[in-house]
């Protein structure tokens, strides 16, 4: 946690802001418009708009989110983005009102390595999906897209069809500070869309430190998409991140890959026995997809769907979101006892002193700790 704003942050600040920031916006919104990459390679020129925003109620982004008016969902969510305590208490509202119109969505997580093909298979699906009359809602968490920006426009390049879809919602990850800031941001803005009437919601998330496990904690299904012909299945295995997973899919099974894949696959599948189950009562398959041309992944669909209804009859979906809603109650105590901690003056003035003792060996770091807490 940083409670400064660093040199990198207060840069960002100058840069212009997306057209549904409101006017008075300062330093606690967390959405910046990045100098872009369009798809033939050149360098896109930012134009910001100027043009005033009415400043919404708690009313009109209430009435805006249900009626899935796109500019005040993305407006709503950028208000639960943001730091501010006064924007907060309109969003915490916000999110209270629609509650009772949430939890009907096919919540998705989707991870994997960088490059493994995340966006594209989501591309994908989610028009796939469209197609099929289903509303889809893409969410990005991705705690490094707080510093680069890169990522996030990596994604809106890439899911370009995607995002033009009437039926379908893209939002980049939010600018968090901190994986837990992203979480709480991201698992809001869930909700949102959920209220809006999306009955799928994709969230892809890197597979970097913790983001996979924080995200495993907001779906119902996790999916892993694995590189053939990398060691990527073994590495998968090592970190953990195939215990996580429901489905595990061996993507870009597509030209000479095919082999490859294959190998993966046979694999996975002679060492998932030997490992617990992510979910009581189903056995993680193993599928060969590409989304690039669309190879196998209406297969995945069917395997997803499969998943829900098994989860369904056994209780096990019920089960995970109960302990799901306990786990983020305990998570944003710990969030906004840390907030507060480190906001108090008298933190604020002895932490740099305290860490100083602390490095030159003087204080224990319990004994800092246990002074900067006050007793
Ligand atoms: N051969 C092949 N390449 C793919 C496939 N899907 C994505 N790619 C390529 O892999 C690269 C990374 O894709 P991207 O979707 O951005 O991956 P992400 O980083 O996991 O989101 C891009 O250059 C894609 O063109 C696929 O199904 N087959
Ligand atoms: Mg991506």
């Amino acid at each position: 946690m940083n409670p400064e704003p660093d040199k990198t942050a207060r840069e960002q600040c100058r840069q212009p802001r997306p057209d549904w920031v409101t006017p008075d916006c300062g330093n606690e919104f967390t959405t910046w418009i990045m100098q872009g990459v369009n798809p033939t390679g050149t360098v896109a020129a930012v134009q910001p708009k100027h043009e005033q925003r009415r400043v919404l109620g708690l009313n009109d982004y209430l009435l805006g989110v249900r009626a899935c008016d796109p500019a005040i969902l993305a407006r709503a969510i950028t208000l639960v983005e943001s730091n501010a305590a006064h924007h907060q208490h309109v969003a915490q509202q916000l999110v209270n009102l629609i509650l009772p119109d949430t939890g009907k969505a096919m919540r998705i997580g989707i991870t994997g390595i960088p490059g493994v093909g995340k966006s594209t298979f989501i591309e994908s699906l989610g028009l796939m999906l469209c197609e099929q009359g289903h509303r889809v809602a893409v969410l990005a968490v991705d705690p490094t897209s707080a510093r680069t920006g890169g990522s996030i426009l990596g994604d809106k390049v890439r899911m370009e069809r995607l995002g033009r879809h009437p039926l379908a919602y893209i939002r980049p990850s939010p600018a968090g500070g901190s994986l837990g800031g992203v979480a709480r941001k991201s698992r809001e803005a869930m909700l949102l869309c959920e209220a809006a009437g999306y009955d799928v919601i994709l969230v892809e998330t890197v597979g970097v430190g913790q983001s996979e496990v924080t995200v495993r904690s907001m779906v119902d299904c996790f999916l892993v998409l694995m590189m053939p012909g990398t060691g990527d299945e073994v590495q998968g295995i090592k970190k953990g991140v195939v215990e996580l997973a429901d489905l595990l899919v061996v993507n870009k099974a597509d030209g000479e890959n095919v082999p490859k894949a294959q190998r993966a696959r046979a694999e996975l599948l002679g060492v998932l026995p030997y490992l617990r189950a992510a979910t009581e009562g189903w056995s993680t398959p193993v599928l060969l997809a590409a989304g690039q041309s669309g190879i196998g992944v209406a297969e995945v669909w069917l395997k997803l769907k499969e998943f829900f209804e098994t989860g369904k009859g056994t209780g096990s979906m019920a089960e995970r979101r109960e302990q799901q809603a306990v786990q983020w109650l305990h998570a944003l105590i710990k969030e906004s006892l840390t907030t507060e901690f480190y906001r108090r003056p008298a933190v604020k003035s002895q932490l740099m002193a305290v860490e100083m003792a602390v490095v030159e060996g003087q204080l224990s770091a319990y004994a800092g700790a246990r002074k900067l807490l006050g007793n």
